[in-house]
């Protein structure tokens, strides 16, 4: 039997969200929202339920939450959050669009979500907490790091590493066989054919390390 779930966040991630669990045949019993004007209001038709206080009416072992906060603007939130409700007991859901294709051994770590229209081939491993969104595609043989973000239309050839916590922007390109490091940012559109530290930020076609104004 299918737990039912609560989604934590109810910004726009959580819309995406709710559109692939109500067609996995989810139950969700609410969204909680730190955001005083939303509470009572409805995401997508479901009611947000009150702030994070709202998950104490619940037992860790009758529900799965959801994250649904995105790491675009709030990436070290969506960590801190799956941190805090482990900590506690509680479990994350697993979500995978139905359009998804996902080959047979692929391994999702928990509370992975697989957005529509992606594509993860063979020898895949995706760690958790991480979103692979909308039209992302990762093909064999590729380690995707914990909390990783892979945003929209993202493209990983063959063999390619992603560090725990790395944002890879919209579109981006990376070729076979790179490493990027942990806590790193590619920027959108950027297509990566050299590996990338850690703790780095880099954009362009070649992608080269961001010189920001002092
Ligand atoms: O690019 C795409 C396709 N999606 C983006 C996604 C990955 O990230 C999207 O366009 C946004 O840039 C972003 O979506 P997200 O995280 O849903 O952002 P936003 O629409 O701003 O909603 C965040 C919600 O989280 C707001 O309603 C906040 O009040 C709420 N929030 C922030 N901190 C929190 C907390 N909610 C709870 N329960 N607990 C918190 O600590």
């Amino acid at each position: 039997m299918k737990l039912p779930v609560l989604i934590v966040g109810g910004g726009g991630h959580a819309k995406v969200l709710v559109e692939a669990l109500r067609l996995r045949s989810m139950t969700i019993l609410g969204i909680i929202d730190v955001a005083s004007d939303k509470i009572g209001a409805e995401v997508s038709g479901i009611r947000v339920i009150g702030d994070d206080s709202a998950i104490s009416g619940y037992k860790a072992e009758d529900i799965l939450l959801v994250n649904g906060i995105g790491s675009a603007h709030l990436p070290k939130t969506r960590t801190a959050l799956f941190e805090k409700f482990k900590a506690k007991g509680f479990s994350f859901a697993t979500v995978i669009h139905p359009s998804a294709v996902v080959a047979t051994d692929v391994v999702l770590g928990e509370g992975a979500q697989i957005m529509a229209g992606v594509v993860i081939q063979p020898g895949c491993e995706i760690g958790v907490n991480a979103i692979v969104n909308t039209r992302a595609s990762i093909d064999h043989d590729c380690q995707i790091g914990d909390h990783v973000h892979l945003a929209p239309g993202v493209t990983l050839s063959g063999g390619v590493r992603v560090g725990n916590a790395s944002h890879i922007g919209t579109g981006a390109t990376v070729v076979q066989g790179v490493k990027i490091g942990r806590n790193s940012l590619v920027g959108a559109g950027s297509v990566v054919v050299n590996d990338i530290p850690s703790d780095a930020e880099v954009v362009g076609v070649p992608a080269r390390t961001l010189i920001k104004d002092s």
